[in-house]
């Protein structure tokens, strides 16, 4: 049910500044999200009268006052009799609420002639700013929808009702003064929100993580370790997993797809027919790894305990296997993957683990069991951490596409503020 998602969604988002009130208009509605059909649409109703035109058309399912940035779910009937559409609302502000609806063209149509009935008045078309405005709202609305858990939904709806479309508005009217400092304040503002593009441009595409490492060492365990079923079929014999295996989780509130590959390992190819079809599939599954792996945002590169035991002294975990030689070489503008390198099955160890770990891989080594499932709570923290090393505020501006990071990197101290004003003009209104 829509609804339930926008509760969801929208009890984790703070009170976010109200826009500033227009001098000549005394209650006014808009829809915040794109023209056209939608899952869901928003309505921003604003002014001295909101409350009442509120109150006049919507009956809440729970009898408690209105409470600032608290949802409230309840039919909207519009002043008639009958039943009427099931929406919900939320207060911004003592003067400013919204409406999340259905997104049918007649839902939204019926509320905003129920709320022009009440004396609001409604606008489909806004300001020269906040049509520009629009893109910037359309992209964050379309990226809602796509969003798949609790925490990337709240960031985009933070960037549908303000984020990145308030801040460049504001920096519009701090321009006006044309002066140099507001320059360079602004493109420092600028670095800030790109500091986290790497994540807030991924909001609706998970992140991809790949465990590789060679045969047998529990890479397929792991997957099903950290999945919580048995994903992957496991099995006490090299060559158990043939193909890439994608898997859907969340971690913290990061989507992530991870994927189990084939056991990597260097098979010589030979022209001569001596290359016997099971390592032909082997070869194809390897292939497949590779892909994969020059396509990932984060490595785990995996050996087990007998294998980081038999390696060369033990001190070099490149010694036993390095994922390295298998990485094809990457364009120097791509992004390198981070890695982390474990090793698995440490119950079998019958030792004193800590005269295994030397000083140099103590810590960048993570010592885990699929089995026990000791470390994997570590496992997972380390995972989030290198994909998003510190989470932004969920109110603050974040570019959300690659088209938006883009035009914030143009935004530099030295620029003119004639120029300055024009490359933020390109990001309101994708034209520039
Ligand atoms: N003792 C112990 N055994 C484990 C652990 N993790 C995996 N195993 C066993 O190791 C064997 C291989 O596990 P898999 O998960 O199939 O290994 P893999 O790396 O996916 O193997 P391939 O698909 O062949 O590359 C199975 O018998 C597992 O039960 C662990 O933490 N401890
Ligand atoms: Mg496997």
């Amino acid at each position: 049910m829509w609804w339930l998602i926008a509760e969801a969604i929208f009890d984790v988002i703070p009170e976010l500044p109200a826009p500033k009130p227009s001098p000549t208009v005394s209650t006014v509605a808009r829809r915040l999200t794109g023209q056209g059909r939608s899952a869901v649409a928003v309505v921003q109703v604003h002014g001295p009268d909101a409350v009442s035109a509120i109150e006049t058309n919507f009956k809440a399912a729970s009898n408690t006052a209105w409470r600032t940035g608290q949802i409230r779910f309840g039919q909207w009937h519009g002043g008639r009799s009958d039943s009427g559409e099931d929406v919900v609302i939320t207060p911004i502000s003592d003067d400013q609420f919204e409406v999340h609806c259905h997104g049918g063209i007649a839902a939204v149509g019926r509320i905003m002639d129920d709320l022009s009935e009440s004396g609001v008045q409604c606008s489909e078309s806004q300001s020269s700013g906040e049509t520009g405005a629009n893109l910037l709202i359309r992209e964050a609305t379309d990226c809602l929808i796509h969003c798949t858990t609790r925490r990337t939904a709240g960031y985009a709806a933070t960037q549908v009702r303000a984020g990145l479309a308030r801040w460049t508005i504001d920096a519009l009217d701090q321009l006006e003064s044309d002066s140099q400092a507001a320059v360079v304040s602004l493109a420092q503002q600028a670095d800030q929100i790109l500091r986290h593009a790497r994540w807030s441009t991924r909001l609706r595409d998970p992140f991809r993580v790949v465990l590789c490492g060679p045969a047998n060492v529990g890479k397929s365990s792991l997957v099903n370790a950290i999945v919580g079923y048995q994903r992957s079929i496991t099995y006490d014999q090299p060559g158990t997993t043939r193909d890439v295996l994608w898997t859907s989780t969340t971690l913290d509130g990061l989507p992530i797809r991870l994927a189990d590959t084939a056991g990597l390992r260097h098979l010589v190819e030979n022209k001569s027919n001596a290359i016997s079809t099971d390592d032909r599939i082997e070869m194809s599954g390897i292939q497949h790894a590779q892909k994969v792996l020059a396509e990932a945002d984060l490595l785990i590169e995996v050996t087990d305990l007998p294998n980081w035991k038999t390696a060369k002294s033990g001190s070099d975990f490149g010694d036993a296997w390095n994922v390295d030689s298998f990485l094809p070489p990457r364009s120097t503008t791509s992004n390198e993957p981070s890695i982390i390198r474990l090793v698995n099955k440490i119950d079998l160890n019958n030792d004193d683990l800590n005269d295994l770990m030397t000083s140099d891989h103590k810590d960048s080594v993570l010592w885990v069991s699929a089995t026990t499932g000791q470390g994997l709570d570590e496992l997972c923290l380390q995972i989030v951490g290198k994909l998003v090393p510190e989470f932004p505020s969920i109110d603050q501006p974040l570019a959300i596409n690659s088209r938006q990071s883009q035009w914030l990197a143009r935004l530099r101290p030295d620029q003119r503020p004639q120029q300055f004003r024009e490359t933020l003009n390109a990001l309101l209104t994708g034209q520039g």
